[in-house]
C-alpha cells in the first residue's frame, strides 16, 4: 500500500477528463486499495483517481464515522431523478482549508462497476449523494470550486497559489 501526493487548485491536470476503465484487473484493485490508504490517511470522505493524477474512471468514497463502509464507483454514471436540489458546505483534499455551499440535486441514482467489476445501482441520500456526485465532476475535470463565484474561486486561487509558493521555498 502507498500514500499518493494530491493534486492542488489550481493544478491544471485537475482539468483531465479520465478515461473510462476498460478492465477491472489486480492493477485497478491496487489502485483503489492506494486511493483508500490516501484518503483515510487525508483525512477525506472522497477521492478520484484524478486528484492524484491518474487519468481513469474510479473513485473511493467512505462517509461513515469509522472507516466502516468503502464505497467504490468504477466508470460511475449519474441520473437525476427530479428537479429538487439542496445546498451543502463542500470541500476537497485538492483545495485544502477551504469550504463554501454548493446546491445539488437530492435524488440521483448511481450505475457503477465494484471492485471486482461486477455492475451495481443505488440511491444514495445524503452527504453519500453529495459526494458522488462531487467525484464525478473530478472525473470530468470539474472542480467545487466551478459552482461558486468567479470572486470567491479567484479569492481562493490567490491564497493557494502563495502556499505552494510558500511550501517551494
Ligand atoms: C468531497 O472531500 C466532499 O479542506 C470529499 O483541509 C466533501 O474528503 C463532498 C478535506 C464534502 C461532499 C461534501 C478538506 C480534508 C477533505 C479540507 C473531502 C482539508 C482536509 C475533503
Ligand atoms: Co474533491
Amino acid at each position: 500500500m502507498a500514500l499518493l501526493p494530491i493534486l492542488e487548485f489550481p493544478d491544471p491536470r485537475l482539468r483531465t477528463v479520465a478515461k473510462p476503465v476498460t478492465e477491472v484487473d489486480d492493477e485497478i484493485r491496487k489502485l483503489i486499495d492506494d486511493m483508500f490508504e490516501t484518503m483515510y490517511d487525508a483525512p477525506g470522505v472522497g477521492l478520484a483517481a484524478s486528484q492524484i493524477n491518474v487519468h481513469i474512471r474510479v473513485v473511493v468514497i467512505d462517509v461513515s464515522e469509522d472507516k466502516s463502509q468503502p464505497l467504490v464507483f468504477i466508470n460511475p454514471e449519474i441520473e437525476t431523478l427530479d428537479n429538487s436540489s439542496a445546498p451543502y458546505d463542500e470541500g476537497c483534499l485538492s483545495v485544502p482549508g477551504f469550504y463554501e455551499t454548493v446546491m445539488r440535486p437530492t435524488r440521483i441514482r448511481v450505475k457503477a462497476l465494484d471492485r471486482d467489476g461486477n455492475p451495481f445501482e443505488m440511491e444514495p441520500a445524503g452527504l453519500l449523494a453529495v459526494c458522488i456526485q462531487h467525484e464525478l465532476d473530478h472525473l470530468n475535470g470539474k472542480l467545487f470550486v466551478d459552482h461558486i463565484s468567479p470572486f470567491k474561486r479567484s479569492r481562493i486561487r490567490s491564497k493557494l497559489e502563495k502556499k505552494h509558493k510558500a511550501e517551494a521555498r
